[in-house]
């Protein structure tokens, strides 16, 4: 058995955790997720029913872990030897940005995604402030470095690369030169693209399925 079940639909956030299971080295097998017909078992494992769910089948017992962001964190702590766990000096702004990904930023984008403005004179409680603020930031931080972290590649690069390599391919982030630069340092990735090959063979199969 593989050491994780890894539930996913290839057009889907399972993109994010695919590239983080090769970014790591883990050894896992998937199981691919149809929306009409869930199986049971991952209803039971993520009562939330989305993906992607990843199961760690440790030696002391099963393990579930969801949330793309949740996901990277778990495997660059336990795959040590991929070295993609910060250093010390790099924990601020690994999990600063890690956690500011998951929460302001993709609620920045999701809701303009869906049309939702902040209301005038609201945006001190809603925690992206707003979309533009929430991008600027972004921004400035992808301006003055490489990578997250600074000048190393981390496991924070696989979640917040996620959502601009998403965003600027789907129209959700502006394609400003700095996400670009970003970009296209990301997807050098080996872990990147051997990831990112299996969801676009498994998407090109499916509509392929559709058509004929
Ligand atoms: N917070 C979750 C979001 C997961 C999520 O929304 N996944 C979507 C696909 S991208 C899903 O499973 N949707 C099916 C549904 O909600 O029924 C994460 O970061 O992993």
């Amino acid at each position: 058995m593989a050491d994780y079940t890894f539930y996913t639909v290839p057009m889907s956030r399972g993109q994010i955790a695919r590239w983080a299971l090769h970014e790591a080295g883990a050894d896992y097998e998937q199981v691919l997720v149809d929306w009409a017909s869930r199986p049971p078992e991952l209803v039971a494992a993520n009562p939330m029913n989305k993906v992607p769910t990843l199961i760690h089948h440790a030696p002391e017992g099963d393990r579930v872990i969801t949330e793309c962001a949740a996901i990277c964190a778990y495997l660059a702590d336990l795959h040590a030897e991929a070295d993609l766990f910060p250093r010390d000096e790099e924990k601020a702004d690994y999990y600063r940005w890690l956690f500011f990904a998951a929460g302001p930023l993709e609620q920045a984008v999701v809701s303009r995604a869906m049309g939702w403005d902040v209301p005038e004179g609201k945006s001190g409680m809603a925690g992206f402030g707003t979309y533009e603020r929430t991008i600027d930031v972004m921004e400035g931080l992808l301006s003055g470095r490489d990578w997250v972290c600074g000048a190393r590649f981390t496991m924070a690069d696989v979640y917040v690369g996620s959502q601009i390599d998403w965003g600027l391919n789907f129209g959700s982030i502006p394609p400003l030169p700095a996400f670009a630069a970003y970009a296209e340092r990301l997807r050098t990735r080996a872990g990147y693209q051997s990831a990112k090959a299996i969801d676009r063979d498994l998407i090109k199969a499916a509509r392929a399925g559709e058509n004929g």
